[in-house]
């Protein structure tokens, strides 16, 4: 079994790394819940069958900072990165003090953000100057998984040879597939469920085989496949020995 992303080009890239092989997991688990302690209950079930937790943390209704604090700890304990699914798209300054200040200080507990490439590099140079002082990758969305999106083909190829020119802070890429033989660089993909095709609202579902083993992915994002399951532990167990055995296979 070969990890198609390398250990050492970046340092989160390289925590990842070990945390997917220590943990035999690559496993995403999208926490889209609104409650901080229904939030820090579904992290404390899965913590030991995940590699990255993705948060919205601007969802959350009661949010605090100790609600950070509290899942960087878990963090720490449990062996897993935190993903802060922000999804910035501005100017550089603006990025820079939307990652670094207001009330959720992002760059003092995320590992792993993300951005579209949309306004241009700036955005690249903005997010960096933000994260200054603590070890963050960002990933970039290349492709999304929701109906009708306004991605092309050039938009893609354009946001991948950015990424390739900046690893020293772009670890890789939110898409469907993926994108480039560059294995310092991760391909994270969303829109993954066992069950579902769609929510009704929008989004696209294919199942672990089709995205790690057709498309080549390293890390799935499961959302509710897990937290809405009736047994959000097993849930996420069995979304992890399935999407561990398509890596082991391929
Ligand atoms: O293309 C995308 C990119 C992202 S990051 N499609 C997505 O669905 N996402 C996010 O993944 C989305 O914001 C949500 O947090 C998660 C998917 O959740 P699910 O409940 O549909 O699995």
């Amino acid at each position: 079994m070969q990890l198609s992303f390398s250990k050492s080009h970046h340092p989160v890239t390289e925590k990842l790394h070990h945390i997917v092989t220590s943990k035999k997991t690559n496993l995403a688990l999208s926490a889209d819940v609104t409650d901080s302690e229904a939030l820090i209950r579904l992290v404390e079930q899965t913590a030991d069958h995940i590699a990255v937790l993705k948060t919205h943390i601007d969802i959350v209704t009661d949010f605090t900072s100790l609600l950070t604090q509290r899942l960087r700890k878990l963090a720490d304990e449990a062996g897993f990165l935190i993903f802060e699914d922000r999804k910035f798209a501005d100017i550089g300054n603006t990025v820079c003090h939307q990652v670094r200040d207001g009330i959720y200080h992002i760059a003092e507990w995320a590992d792993i953000i993300n951005a579209h490439l949309l306004p241009g590099v700036g955005i690249i140079d903005g997010l960096k100057e933000g994260c200054k002082g603590r070890d963050i990758g960002l990933l970039l969305l290349a492709q999304m998984s929701s109906k009708g999106n306004l991605f092309s083909p050039e938009y893609t190829a354009k946001t991948v040879s950015e990424a390739e020119k900046n690893k020293d802070f772009i670890i890789g890429f939110i898409a469907q597939e993926k994108l480039t033989q560059d294995n310092d660089l991760i391909t994270m993909t969303p829109g993954v469920n066992f069950d579902a095709k769609g929510d009704g609202l929008g989004q696209n579902y294919n199942t672990p085989e089709y995205v790690i083993g057709e498309k080549k992915s390293d890390i799935i994002i499961v959302g509710r496949g897990i937290y809405a399951a009736y047994k959000p532990a097993e849930a996420a167990l069995s979304y992890k020995e399935q999407a561990w055995k398509l890596v082991e296979r391929h």
